[in-house]
């Protein structure tokens, strides 16, 4: 603290910057990768923020490859993680989910440092843009073994536990950006007025209480048995655990966790009966969010697998998911295999 009363602060720069230093045969090129997303998701924020003045609300008329109507918002967000990216020569591939394809890089400038392959999903939530709820971006870094020249989707398909970082802005009443590199979960404010990100959530952890629980409750009928007995008990339930849970669910991912991440609570987007799977893409949301909780000191699991130790199939695979504190996931793995 200064004599003014003014107390010293980390921006994100200085804070991976730091970071970096404990690791002395660190070369930096790992923290320029969250640099540039730090950058791309400032950019974001103020087109997020300007999103009635711009004429980026509404859809664009086209249909991604999963099936949906993409956003406009969404793909100006999606080039503008691609633009900020594309130029490091350490970045091998990257993988969109707006993107029906990896995209793969062949520097051409010689580079002899580790590469990465970034996974992103550029708006998560975009069905909120239109009615100005928080809606956010997802990232998921990992570190390619290869040449640029020699990858193929292989190296894309690495299940969650390698991941060496992974993180989330959410675009909500302010902007916050949430990442992990495996040594705890830190969260930095947007400071509009001089644009850079602050340190204002040091080595978060989700508080040991199930103060909310997060479904798309109109799928309840969909769910199977087990889950819905799980879902009466967390939200009727007469345990003491139970008796101040409440509901929340905004339809947007990132809004959800980071609220249950500092109150405490689960999040759910479970497996539907008649599909027999769940929404969520485990490149892009659901492994990186994983990632993010686990640090946190909670679990993230599909009620039978643990979340960080699935293979990935394919590059848009989805997965049932359910995140947040220890006690909930437990009880729910319990009850989906029939031991509770
Ligand atoms: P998106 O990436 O196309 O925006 O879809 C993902 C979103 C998540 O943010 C959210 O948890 C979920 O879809 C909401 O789905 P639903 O409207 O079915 O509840
Ligand atoms: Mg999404």
């Amino acid at each position: 603290m200064s004599e003014s009363g003014w107390h010293d602060f980390y921006t994100l720069e200085g804070y991976i910057a730091y970071q970096q230093r404990l690791h002395p045969s660190s070369r930096g090129v790992f923290s320029d990768i969250l640099r540039r997303i730090g950058v791309a998701s400032k950019i974001i924020s103020s087109k997020v923020r300007m999103a009635g003045l711009i004429n980026v609300l509404g859809k664009q008329g086209v249909i991604n490859v999963q099936g949906e109507e993409q956003m406009k918002l969404d793909l100006l967000a999606n080039d503008i993680m691609k633009t900020s990216l594309k130029w490091l020569p350490s970045i091998s591939g990257l993988a969109s989910e707006e993107d029906g394809e990896m995209t793969i890089f062949t520097h051409t400038d010689k580079f002899d440092g580790d590469h990465y392959i970034v996974f992103f999903d550029p708006i998560d939530g975009s069905s909120n843009i239109d009615v100005n709820v928080s809606v956010g971006t997802v990232f998921s870094i990992h570190r390619c073994p290869y040449q640029s020249q020699t990858i193929g989707e292989l190296e894309f398909l690495k299940p969650g536990c390698a991941q060496v970082a992974a993180g989330y802005v959410v675009y909500g009443s302010s902007t916050m950006f949430v990442y992990t590199t495996g040594q705890g979960v830190h969260g930095f404010t947007l400071d509009p007025e001089i644009g850079e990100f602050v340190l204002s959530h040091e080595s978060m952890k989700i508080p040991d209480r199930c103060k909310y629980f997060s479904a798309n409750d109109s799928h309840y009928r969909h769910w199977p048995e087990p889950t819905r007995r799980f879902a009466d008990w967390v939200r009727y339930g007469e345990e003491p655990r139970y008796e101040k849970t409440s509901s929340r669910y905004t339809g947007s991912l990132v809004a959800d966790i980071h609220r249950n991440l500092v109150e405490g609570g689960v999040f759910m987007y479970p497996e539907n009966e008649d599909t027999g799977m769940g929404k969520l893409r485990l490149l892009y949301e659901c492994a990186p969010m994983a990632m993010l909780i686990e640090q946190a000191g909670g679990m993230a699991s599909t009620g039978k697998e643990r979340i960080l130790d699935i293979q990935p199939t394919h590059l848009h695979q989805r997965v049932p998911f359910i995140a947040g504190n220890k006690v909930e996931v437990k009880l729910y793995e319990k009850m989906l295999q029939g031991m509770a």
